[in-house]
């Protein structure tokens, strides 16, 4: 195969450690070809590299058109008692303002966003299906379509979750705000499914499943859609929301008489192609089964907290080997290490100590390369695709540090994640290179200001002001 990319690079991140310098080769099909630690013979004109290559990282739980509520939930005008579920009720209001084209403008400027953070593929948990009425479009994936068009343009890797939504709570039918996340049945959202499969397929995305959570589908329809989705796909990506809230796990209790996870856990096959997001109110007696079980918890801290869903039990998940990647969900702020820091920092303050989160084997203990290369494994895994370490054969999915960025300047291999995760230097994000190609140099995407003069206008022509937001009517 033809050779695409040959770099030297100063430092080049290993799974146990670092090779400096390192010589990296990409074929035309973006994957590693080989890696070595001299010149290989018949090099010449390749390009150097100074700083920090990392493997970079997957955004493995996303609803890209909550991108428009940035800033427009942060306030409070009547005293009321604040909420996850008052939060909801203003994201339902957004939603019901958004069209494809606002979604494909809203994605792509999200999406230039996560490949400036350093993220190089997103997790799309896609519930926003049907037109503003309920009823599905002439194309039932005109709004799949957005998210795909804004992964291609901007280069992101996809991996495609849409969602299925039935209830709108144990034994309670949808509201009518849920109108455009609904399917009637498994059958139904089967044949979408596999409508998007072929589009998925040419684009280079992955197209994984996602019932929204065990509120919002009943068990029988979760297992008629697990079966036929695994019959077609026995690969496939299965992503959901649990044990988020503790008003949900209340009513998991009262309907099924087990906590979310203990139940998810005892009836379904839940393994490796599993990803369960949040998982926040895990109870101690889940922590080993949910860790044996191989599946990723998809954490997304700075929404978590921007929710006030609590903290989830970090230092025990990891202590007995439970995977974890990351999301930043509903982009509240999008930022790599601060979602890393974040979550470390959540244990700091809930366990009054510090440096919870390090593993002694890896890099004397350092808190930042543990949760990096933590995030980046279980990223790969949750979606399906990207690299889960740089190694031949794995994708050429790469982001540069500066070593010259002030807050990184004197660090070295050893403390250098340490000082960009906990020195919040999110501008030392440099280079980004999906599949071997670069689409960030220098720190900006290259659709930066076209995607920018997209969501701007989108903004001004459908995008409510916070005090809008408070005061429109629900439907819109
Ligand atoms: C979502 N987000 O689907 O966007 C949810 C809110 C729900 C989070 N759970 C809606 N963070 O859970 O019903
Ligand atoms: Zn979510």
């Amino acid at each position: 195969m033809a050779v695409a990319l040959r770099l030297e690079v100063e430092h080049l991140h290993q799974p146990s450690g670092w090779l400096s310098p390192g010589f990296v080769e990409v074929e035309a099909d973006g994957r590693i070809a080989q890696i070595s630690a001299t010149l290989p013979p018949g090099w010449d004109g390749h390009e150097r590299i100074s700083g920090f290559v990392l493997p970079g990282m997957a955004n493995l739980h996303s609803h890209a058109f909550q991108r428009g509520l940035v800033g427009r939930t942060e306030r409070n005008p009547d005293g009321r008692a604040d909420s996850f579920w008052t939060w909801r009720a203003l994201m339902y209001r957004l939603a019901a303002r958004i069209d494809p084209e606002s979604l494909a403008a809203i994605a792509t400027q999200l999406y230039v966003e996560l490949l400036e953070a350093g993220y190089t593929s997103v997790g799309e948990f896609h519930y926003l299906h049907h037109d503003h009425d309920g009823r599905p479009y002439g194309d039932p994936t005109l709004l799949s379509q957005a998210i795909l068009e804004a992964a291609t343009l901007t280069g992101l890797g996809l991996c495609h979750l849409p969602v299925y939504y039935q209830s709108g709570g144990f034994d309670r039918p949808a509201d009518p705000l849920q109108a455009r996340f609904l399917h009637a049945d498994p059958e139904v959202f089967l044949r979408f499914w596999q409508s998007l499969q072929p589009q998925m397929k040419a684009a280079g995305a992955t197209l994984g499943v996602a019932p929204h959570s065990l509120r919002a589908v009943p068990e029988a329809a979760l297992f008629r859609l697990l079966d036929g989705i695994q019959a077609l796909d026995p690969e496939v990506r299965v992503h959901l929301h649990i044990a988020e809230q503790e008003a949900e796990v209340a009513a998991c209790l009262a309907h099924h008489g087990q906590r979310p996870v203990a139940w998810l856990l005892g009836h379904a096959p839940v393994g490796r192609t599993w990803c369960l997001v949040h998982a926040t109110q895990l109870a101690p007696a889940e922590i080993v089964p949910l860790a044996k079980s191989g599946a990723v918890v998809g954490l997304c801290p700075t929404t978590e907290a921007n929710l006030g869903d609590g903290i989830f039990p970090g230092v025990e998940y990891l202590e007995v080997g439970g995977r974890f990647g990351i999301g930043s969900d509903s982009h509240a702020s999008v930022g790599l290490s601060e979602e890393l820091r974040l979550f470390e920092y959540g244990q700091r303050l809930r366990d009054r100590r510090r440096n919870l989160l390090g593993s002694p084997g890896l890099a004397g203990g350092s808190v930042g390369r543990r949760l990096y290369d933590g995030a980046v494994a279980g990223g790969a895994q949750a979606l399906g695709r990207g690299a889960s370490c740089l190694a031949v054969g794995e994708p050429a999915d790469l982001i540069r540090l500066d070593p010259e960025h002030p807050r990184l300047l004197g660090h070295g291999p050893d403390t250098i994640l340490d000082a960009w995760i906990f020195g919040s230097a999110e501008a030392a994000v440099r280079d980004v290179w999906v599949g071997g190609r670069r689409v960030v140099r220098d720190g900006r995407h290259f659709l930066r200001e076209k995607a920018a003069r997209a969501f701007r206008e989108v903004v001004h022509r459908a995008l409510p002001e916070a005090s809008a937001l408070d005061r429109s009517e629900p439907g819109g």
